[in-house]
Formats: structure tokens, sequence, C-alpha cells
């Protein structure tokens, strides 16, 4: 019988510990995916920070480096300017990139560096048990924000992908999400993007992920998945922010992004 279905090659073969309905692990099989649907399985070097999203250092089969808090861009560009024929990704959250890592996320966007980020955006800090993040949304209570996120008190979100959007540095910013199995496909084809430009030597891309944290959310997973529908996707609209590759237009997403990019094919 033929085979239609499998473990890729760089995703350990052990249960994942992240709760029900959080959303890491899907995001951990699109990058084992990705370096197996490129066969870059033996060149590619991870980047994990802080946080929940830490934990990609124990299901990626390939080389992970774990940085501090705030510091996988500072770090992945050392890595790829030391080892250019690597493929080096760093894998972060709202807390890492959005809060402590600011500067580092835009600096490295910034000057082009030729690297992947994968940036999950689950609102809040998941580890920490759930406070605040750059990423709350206006009125969303978290354990810091009890009586819902004021933006006169604590300032108003961070819209990530449309800001680094706005530098010259980097060629390809793309918003998706994970709520849905078409999503998740369109998900998995912007991370190859992503991928992809990094292989041809093109410089800077980020792919933000629209993500589930329903322990910290105090949701169940229906609940969470409701809440990216209904709340998150609404603050923060899906789509190819920035693409200066040439090619087919992207087709899955609404009017907000700039719809110029090129799908990478399958
Ligand atoms: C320098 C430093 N500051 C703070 C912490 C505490 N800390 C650990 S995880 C975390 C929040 C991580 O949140 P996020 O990056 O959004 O990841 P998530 O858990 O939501 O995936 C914080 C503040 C730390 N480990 N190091
Ligand atoms: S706390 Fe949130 S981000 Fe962390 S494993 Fe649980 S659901 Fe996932
Ligand atoms: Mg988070």
């Amino acid at each position: 019988m033929k085979k239609v279905f499998g473990r890729p090659v760089s995703l350990k073969d052990k249960p994942f510990r992240y709760c029900p309905g959080c959303t890491h692990g899907v995001l951990h099989r699109i990058i084992a995916e990705t370096i197996e649907h490129f066969d870059i399985h033996g060149r590619t070097i991870g980047i994990a920070p802080v946080g929940c999203a830490v934990f990609a250092y124990d299901y990626l089969d390939v080389d992970m480096i774990e940085v501090p808090h705030g510091r996988p861009p500072a770090v992945a560009t050392g890595m790829k300017r030391s080892r250019p024929e690597a493929i080096v990704f760093s894998y972060q959250g709202d807390g890492d990139l959005a809060a402590i890592g600011t500067s580092e996320i835009i600096h490295a966007a910034s000057r082009g560096e030729n690297i992947t980020v994968i940036f999950v955006n689950n609102g809040n800090y998941g580890m920490t048990g759930g406070q605040m993040a750059p990423t709350t949304l206006p009125g969303q209570k978290t354990t810091t924000t009890t009586q819902g996120r004021d933006a006169k008190r604590e300032g108003n979100p961070l819209r990530v992908a449309e800001m680094l959007a706005a530098l010259e540095g980097p060629v390809y910013i793309e918003r998706v999400s994970v709520d849905s199995p078409k999503n998740v496909i369109t998900a998995k084809k912007a991370i190859q993007r992503a991928f992809k430009n990094q292989i041809d030597g093109t410089g800077f891309s980020l792919v933000e992920v629209l993500s589930m944290c329903p322990t910290d959310w105090g949701m169940t997973p229906i609940q969470a998945v409701d809440w990216v529908r209904n709340h998150m996707m609404k603050y923060y609209p899906l789509g190819v922010y920035k693409d200066n590759g040439a090619g087919v237009r992207h087709e899955e997403h609404g009017s907000r992004g700039t719809g110029q990019g090129a799908r990478v094919k399958d």
C-alpha cells in the first residue's frame, strides 16, 4: 500500500508535552515537514528561546541552540554569518520577540539578515502563567490585566507583521493562522516560502502565526479556536504584508496584505 502520511525525519518520535489544544505542536510538525521538503535536514540550525516555544529543541531533530529571552535574532545572525551554508531559523513567542527582544528583531529585519523567523503570537506569556504580552488584545483579560487590557494604562498592542513590513530590510512577511485545516495548509506554504527565501539567499523572512493558548486563556480548545477567529483575526488580519518576490498572487488572504507575493510550489 502506498504510504501517504508519516512522521517527518526531523520530528522526534515522542509525544508532545503541550497542553490540549496548544498549537506549538502543529507548528513543530510544519517546520519538520518543511525541512524534509527541502532536504535540508543535515544543515538546519534552529534557535529556541524562552517560553513554551523553547521545547522546540526537544522535538525537532536538528541542531538547536537555546538562547536567553529575546536574543534569537542576534544569535541567528551570528550563526548564519559564520555558517552561511546552514539554514538558520528562530522560533519565537510574542513575549520573546515583541517584548524583551523587540530591538533584536527590528534590527535583524532592518539589516535584512538571511534568516527565517517563525513568530508565535498567542497573545500572552504562556509558560509563566498568562501575563499580558505586547500582542494581548484591548480588553483581553490576563493575569496582569485582570480587568482587561486598557490601552491608556497598558498601551496598544503591537502589530508585528505590519511594523516589520514597513522596513526596507525584509523580503517576506506574512501572517497566518492554524485554526483550521485550510489555514494550516496556508501556514505551511508560508513557512515553506520563508525557508525557500533563505535557501535562495534572498534575505529576511518572518511568518507570524496566530496561535492558541487555551490553558492561560482559561478556555477549552474549541473556545480558543473561536477566540482566534472572532477576536485575534480582526485585530491581526491574515495576509502577505511584504513580498519582494515575483509570481503568483496569494489568493487565500484578505485585502490587508500586499498580495504581491509568490507562493512556493509544492
Ligand atoms: C531574561 C528573562 N526574563 C524573563 C524570563 C521569564 N520568562 C520565561 S518564559 C516567559 C514568557 C514567554 O512568553 P512567550 O515568549 O510569549 O512564549 P509562550 O510561552 O507564550 O510560547 C518569561 C517572561 C526569563 N526566563 N528570562
Ligand atoms: S501554556 Fe499555553 S503556550 Fe504553553 S503549552 Fe500550554 S497552551 Fe501551549
Ligand atoms: Mg506567547
